[in-house]
């Protein structure tokens, strides 16, 4: 399971506040505490609230690649974002493009553009995929797994390694009115996507989406995490400094057989 820290992310107060101040310290911290707890990724959003996102994106980079080495994640639906994360990403150190659809109303050729500036950034640069296409996010299981489809055609198609593709079906609040049949939905979509090709795609998620604005938010990632797992999902983007969740992630690899069974198998982990 190739982990996701989703904490460096301007929605979060502390890190808005960091990056208004100029505050590397905040965000090292950050980036040093979720590796430990097991992130093979650090998301990098600066969220809304920067004016100058290129120039902030390139902060955090900046800051981050000082204190660790860990693989980083430039979050931003805006090409010209990640293009300027990109400028001072050490690739050597791995990363992750997040995240482009199929294509959009304004920008067809989105997908296209994040594909070329991994297959530019060196072979370790990755890709999350949304399965969402010019009218937006489906609500329904064959509309998703369709979409899924086409972008790991068109990675074929451009010689992009399939392997190099994750991609999320886009979990929402399950708590927005209307939206409940939707985790069951994407599960049922995953199980399909495993077999759009051979070795399946990566799939990733947003998991901490779900829980938005419940009481519960640890209990219901944890399951829906469980679930998902289950499904073939073999990334998440998560709160990594949540030791419940991240048990969950040891256990549920343990009874898929992806980890070796020990008596002290979450100590393992
Ligand atoms: N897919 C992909 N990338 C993504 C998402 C996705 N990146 C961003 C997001 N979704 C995943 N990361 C988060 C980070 C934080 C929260 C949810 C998802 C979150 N934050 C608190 C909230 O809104 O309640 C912030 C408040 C706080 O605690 O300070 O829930 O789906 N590819």
């Amino acid at each position: 399971m190739q982990l996701i820290g989703e904490r460096i992310n301007g929605m979060f107060l502390d890190v808005k506040q960091a990056i208004a101040d100029q505050d590397k310290k905040v965000i090292q911290d950050l980036a040093i505490k979720q590796t430990k707890a097991g992130a093979a990724y650090l998301d990098v959003n600066v969220g809304t609230a920067a004016a100058d996102q290129e120039g902030t994106i390139q902060w955090l980079v900046e800051s981050i690649q000082e204190v660790c080495q860990t693989a980083l994640c430039l979050d931003s639906q805006k090409p010209n974002v990640i293009a300027a994360g990109l400028k001072v990403l050490n690739a050597d150190n791995g990363g992750m493009l997040n995240s482009s659809p199929l294509n959009k109303k304004s920008d067809e050729e989105i997908l296209d553009k994040y594909l070329d500036m991994a297959a530019q950034a060196g072979p370790k640069v990755n890709v999350i995929t949304l399965t969402m296409d010019k009218n937006g996010v489906p609500q329904d299981i064959d509309t998703r797994v369709a979409i899924a489809a086409e972008i790991v055609q068109k990675a074929m198609e451009k010689g992009f390694d399939t392997q190099r593709l994750f991609i999320d079906p886009i979990i929402l609040p399950v708590k927005v009115p209307n939206a409940q049949a939707q985790p069951g939905n994407i599960l049922d979509a995953m199980a399909q996507i495993q077999f759009l090709a051979d070795p399946p795609p990566h799939m990733t998620m947003g998991l901490s989406n779900l829980s938005q604005g419940t009481n519960e938010r640890s209990l219901i990632n944890r399951v829906f995490l469980a679930m998902a797992i289950s499904r073939g999902l073999d990334s998440a983007i998560v709160e990594v400094l949540d030791k419940e969740l991240m048990d969950v992630v040891a256990t549920s690899e343990m009874l898929m057989n992806k980890q070796i069974y020990s008596d002290s198998f979450l100590k393992v982990f």
